[in-house]
């Protein structure tokens, strides 16, 4: 590539690939490949290669718009919009308190924007700020900061190369974070031993040697199970325990007492499968783990990362090259959302809001005495909207009504509210309750960071003019700051990156400086202007105060409910081809031929007992709703297990509101339902 900073960050997934655009007169025609990067080295998957799709779309939104009562849109100006919409927000604050407004970021727009946006809301007074990753790896940030003392992945994408056993639980990369997988075959190629943990048989299921095709929600069970069988065997590492951990003593009698013949019929995998994982991973000399949202979008999602960190911890696979712990992060920028303190319970660079002294210095960088705290959640905020208790809403580039759990409950309160404002690129389902739609311009329109899940920091430039009257996302949100008398000016990014260089300190040397002519970004924790950045973590000492890494113990049993005999247990993920809510794939004619309208998956057996044949309409009805879909008759699921993608926006419409008590996740693996052919 000739140019290859002129390179742009891919919206799409948390990998973090570059490609560069062909631009002619003002016109991007065509992608280039960028060979060098380190993650991608060339490679993009079909959702990169349908960028171009995606920038000239007719439908984007290219002006403001209101709407009035009959739903009727009416095109505005940027002056009416903004004004209309800060004088409700002011007069929604005076008469109901500044926490009856809810603040929703996005994993889809830049650091500095999610920054300049968590910034305006608390200073708003409201402390109800959160974003989609507690919809993701919200159990990840709670577990892993407890364990580990940092939620993020341990290691480089490419240092999986180096592990000579990967565990790969409730991932599937190959069609989520394609690019992973050609790491993951190197270490293959290597002689690496790679076991897959999934209820289905997936394209990622495929390139391991040893499947366990585990009942869905059993993560726990299998993995306190291999945890005994280590321990049964003595291929525990004693030294790494004694020098580098605290806690084994709490966990270890649980571990003790784990009858893993009863496991195995738990989780309906042979007995020997799990003993074979058990010693490959423990016996290799380098390990590593590979989990998403198989493990985290659980009831018990918590507990379940942190045996994946207790499993890391009890083998001593933690802190070197090939040996890690791969939370794989979903959204092309949720890692730095979180970064950024775009959640209720954190503020820039996770410093807990109920740290009063940490708490005030920050803000006191923001001419502010004290901000408020207490905030809610995005399952909550919806709870607090049909209360009553929130009046507003602003979403920032998220899509609520289809990727929230319990979608009539969504809708209910969505439409309930007095100000609903959407910031979005194409007209989705939330737009249309909204009260107010400002369209945003894309990534390569306007500047800004990026943090993949990597912990990698790049920039993406401005290579392209905005389309009609779209705007940067951080222009909106700095334009809105004025028109509430937050502050003066609408800040560049590179201004922004300046404030966070001072804010955050992992990001204290990430400086504008640095990072703008640097292709391949800037790995975190990055504290100062000279440090080279830190690929792999606690090489020497966990970031807890005492530099020990912690056991939680988690007695996984406890867990364990059979189900009823008619009841489905239905999992809701992703396919290659589309993307989340399907509000920008289900447009783009290259990637939704493929999978153009909502299908569901059953096992032949449980198809031949309900008389279900391919491509039957059926009906899955969950607790409160019914769904239409297109039956697809496979043995890649269990039986007496379903898989929806959450694509369409029906999926959602059977997920329950169950949340895991301490990081406040949905389990969206795991909703119980019932199916028959239509009409039957
Ligand atoms: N093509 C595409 N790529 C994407 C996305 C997309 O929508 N489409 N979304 C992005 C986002 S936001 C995210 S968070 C990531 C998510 O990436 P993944 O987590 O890989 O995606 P999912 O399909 O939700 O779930 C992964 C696997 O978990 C398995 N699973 C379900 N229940 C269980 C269980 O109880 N235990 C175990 N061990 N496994 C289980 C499912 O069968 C599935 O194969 O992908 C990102 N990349
Ligand atoms: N049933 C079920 N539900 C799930 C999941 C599941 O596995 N099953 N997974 C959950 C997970 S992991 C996640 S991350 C969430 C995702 O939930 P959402 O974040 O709501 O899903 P997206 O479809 O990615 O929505 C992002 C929106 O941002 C817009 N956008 C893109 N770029 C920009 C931009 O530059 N500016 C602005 N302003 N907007 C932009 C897009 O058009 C899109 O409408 O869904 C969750 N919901
Ligand atoms: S793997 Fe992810 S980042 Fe790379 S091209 Fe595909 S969607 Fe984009
Ligand atoms: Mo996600």
């Amino acid at each position: 590539m000739r140019d290859p900073i002129s390179s742009v960050v891919c919206p799409y997934c948390g990998a973090g690939c570059r490609f560069g655009l062909v631009i002619k007169d003002g016109r991007a025609r065509d992608i280039c490949y960028d060979s060098d990067h380190p993650v991608a080295q060339g490679a993009l998957c079909p959702k990169g290669n349908s960028a171009l799709d995606l920038l000239y779309h007719p439908d984007r939104l290219l002006f403001p718009y209101r709407r009035d009562s009959h739903g009727r849109r009416h095109r505005i100006s940027w002056d009416e919009a903004l004004k209309t919409i800060s004088t409700k927000l002011l007069q929604i604050r005076s008469d109901f308190g500044p926490e009856a407004v809810g603040f929703l970021a996005s994993a889809k727009v830049s650091n500095e924007e999610n920054y300049l946006f968590q910034k305006l809301a608390r200073i708003f007074g409201s402390p109800n700020i959160d974003h989609c990753a507690r919809l993701c790896h919200a159990p990840s940030i709670v577990a892993l900061s407890r364990s580990f003392g940092s939620g993020a992945m341990t290691n480089p994408i490419k240092d999986l190369e180096n592990a000579r056993c990967i565990l790969i639980i409730g991932s599937n990369f190959a069609e989520n974070h394609p690019v992973v997988s050609r790491w993951v075959w190197n270490a293959r190629d290597r002689g690496a031993y790679i076991i897959s943990v999934d209820p289905r048989v997936t394209p990622t299921t495929k390139m391991a040697h040893l499947h366990l095709m585990i009942r869905p929600g059993t993560d726990g069970l299998l993995l306190n199970a291999m945890m005994a069988q280590i321990l049964r065997e003595g291929l525990e590492n004693r030294d790494f325990i004694r020098s580098r951990t605290e806690g084994f003593q709490e966990l270890e009698p649980i571990l003790r007492s784990v009858n893993i013949e009863k496991v195995s019929k738990q989780i309906g995998v042979p007995l020997g499968d799990i003993i074979t994982a058990a010693r490959r991973y423990a016996n290799s000399s380098a390990s590593s783990i590979i989990y998403c949202m198989g493990v985290t979008q659980h009831r018990s999602g918590t507990d379940f990362v942190a045996s994946c960190a207790n499993l890391a911890l009890l083998c001593g696979h933690i802190g070197r090259s090939g040996a890690g712990v791969f939370p794989l992060r979903g959204q092309n920028n949720v890692q730095g959302a979180s970064d950024m303190g775009a959640l209720s319970e954190f503020l820039p660079g996770y410093v807990p809001v109920g740290d009063v002294e940490r708490r005030r210095s920050i803000v006191s960088l923001w001419n502010q005495k004290d901000i408020p705290v207490g905030g809610l959640t995005i399952t909550e905020m919806v709870d607090e909207i049909l209360s009553g208790k929130i009046r507003a809403l602003f979403v920032l580039g998220e899509n609520p009504l289809v990727s929230d759990p319990s979608g009539a409950e969504t809708e209910r309160a969505l439409s309930r509210l007095d100000l609903l404002v959407l910031e979005d690129i194409f007209p989705t389902e939330t737009a249309e309750l909204a009260h107010f739609v400002l369209p945003a311009a894309m990534w390569a329109e306007k500047s800004g960071s990026y943090t993949n899940t990597e912990r990698r920091v790049q920039w993406s430039p401005k290579v392209l003019d905005p389309q009609g009257e779209s705007k940067p996302d951080l222009w909106i949100i700095g334009n809105l700051g004025r028109w509430l008398g937050i502050w003066e000016s609408i800040p560049t990014p590179e201004e922004v990156l300046r404030e966070i260089n001072k804010v955050v300190p992992l990001y204290g040397g990430i400086t504008p400086e640095r990072l703008l002519g640097r292709r391949e970004g800037l790995i975190w924790p990055c504290p100062e202007e000279n440090h080279p950045g830190s690929p792999i973590l606690y090489v020497e000492r966990f970031n807890r105060e005492n530099g020990l890494a912690k056991f939680y113990p988690y007695d996984a049993d406890r867990d364990a409910t059979p189900t009823e005999e008619d009841t489905f247990s239905l999992i809701t993920g992703r396919v290659v081809v589309h993307y989340n809510s399907g509000s920008i794939t289900r447009r783009i004619e290259a990637l939704s031929r493929y999978e153009p309208k909502l299908e569901v998956t059953i096992h032949p057996k449980d198809a031949e007992k309900l008389g279900i044949r391919a491509g039957d309409l059926v009906t899955v009805r969950g607790e409160r709703e019914a769904v239409d879909a297109i039956a697809k008759i496979s043995s890649q699921v269990r039986e007496g297990s379903l898989f929806m993608p959450f694509h369409f926006p029906e999926a959602n419409r059977l997920t329950p509101r169950d949340l895991d008590p301490l990081a406040r996740i949905p389990s969206f693996k795991d909703a119980k339902c019932k199916i028959s052919t239509k009409g039957t």
